[in-house]
């Protein structure tokens, strides 16, 4: 009997033809389908596959003989005419060769597809990918994370191999070394929390650590953004100066040593490239040994690797991942971390100056991936 099977492809066919017959099933044709065969959920290729030959495979010893037919062998089907012409049977010969070709590339994807299949890597790339993380992350994650447990410790839950590759693979923070002078420079797009993250920080390296800190503001281009540094400034008991251009900055910073100065700049998009050129000179005067590139979790995950790349062009920046409590999980800014492989200094989680802010360590980020607290 000769049987049909469709599919999309003839790969997708050939696929069901062997699950339902297994690998002895002698497929005769394969090929578009025809049109009387077409069904709206079925579509274009079929194969035709002789399943009494299967049954009649050698592989079952126990069962009788069967006795010699009288009959002239079955008729093969319609598109394999049986009045086979010499060019009809070169023709045949082509379609084995296609028919074994296709067999071995659908062994291939099948193991391949096992692969992808084991559960444990599944169940953790869809964590993972819940959690804002991309897809490739995901997936690099979760097999490092299975690599692992099935050489080490396969009793160890998924997820938390998961948050171990995780922990290693986010490189130690770099917060501003307060050892020696350090001048810090924070860059980054509109509203990210620039001004915010630096009354936070003046405060920590001024109230906490004794440190002699001044503020800079060279945002003259938006109304009251200096006067906001300003008030920090004035709460704080630290000085503060307003740089009207770059070229400002050394004077300023001839005055008087401090142990930390921190620069402000104002938050454009990365299109405008005179202010993307006015930052880099305001870098370069300012001879800063630290710049932060202050980038909000909350941003769509492209856009946070295009800003991140255009900000941070030629500056070897650190990022400061602002804003982590306002989305449910923070992995978005982690695949960017790691794809862009710049290191981190640090989180900030709320609007309170000055205590919504901390070092970022990488267990303290892995553990909002399970709805804790860093
Ligand atoms: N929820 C939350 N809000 C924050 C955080 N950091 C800053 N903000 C808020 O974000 C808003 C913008 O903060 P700014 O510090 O003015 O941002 P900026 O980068 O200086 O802005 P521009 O100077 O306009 O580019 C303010 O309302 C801040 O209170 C944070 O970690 N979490
Ligand atoms: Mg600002």
């Amino acid at each position: 009997m000769v049987k049909r099977f469709t599919g999309r492809t003839a790969e997708e066919a050939l696929a069901r033809a062997k699950w339902e017959l297994g690998d002895d099933a002698i497929i005769l044709s394969s090929g578009k389908a025809r049109e009387r065969w077409w069904k709206f959920w079925e579509s274009g290729f079929q194969v035709l596959v002789a399943t009494d030959y299967v049954r009649r495979a050698p592989a079952a010893p126990t069962r009788e003989p069967a006795p010699p037919s009288p009959e002239p062998p079955a008729a093969p089907p319609r598109e394999q005419p049986a009045a086979a012409a010499p060019a009809a049977a070169v023709d045949h010969d082509e379609r084995w060769g296609q028919v074994i070709h296709l067999l071995e590339g659908l062994g291939k994807r099948l193991d391949r597809m096992e692969g992808e299949q084991d559960e444990a890597v599944v169940e953790g790339r869809e964590w993972l990918m819940q959690r804002g993380f991309n897809e490739l992350w995901a997936r690099k994650l979760a097999s490092s994370a299975q690599k692992y447990r099935e050489e080490e410790a396969p009793e160890m839950p998924i997820r938390q191999a998961i948050r171990q590759a995780l922990v290693e693979l986010l490189r130690p923070p770099q917060p501003i070394a307060l050892a020696e002078p350090a001048t810090v420079l924070f860059i980054g797009p509109t509203g990210s929390g620039k001004t915010t993250t630096i009354a936070k920080l003046a405060a920590y390296c001024h109230l906490e650590r004794q440190k002699s800190v001044l503020l800079i503001s060279t945002d003259t281009f938006r109304v009251a953004a200096a006067e906001q540094l300003k008030t920090y400034a004035d709460i704080i008991g630290v000085p503060f100066r307003v740089a009207l251009r770059p070229q400002e900055i050394p004077e300023i910073l001839k005055e008087r040593c401090y142990d930390v100065v921190l620069i402000d700049t104002a938050g454009h998009s990365f299109n405008h490239a005179l202010y993307m050129a006015e930052l880099r000179t305001i870098a370069e005067l300012s001879g800063a040994n630290d710049v932060e590139l202050v980038l909000p979790a909350t941003m769509e995950p492209e856009l946070l690797m295009e800003t991140a790349l255009k900000f941070g062009d030629g500056l070897h920046p650190k990022i400061c991942a602002t804003k982590v409590d306002e989305v449910r999980y923070p992995g978005a800014i982690l695949s960017a971390v790691l794809t862009l492989g710049w290191p981190l200094s640090y989180m900030t989680d709320g609007q309170n100056v000055p205590d919504d802010i901390q070092v970022a360590f990488p267990e303290s980020l892995v553990n909002l991936l399970e709805g804790g607290t860093a």
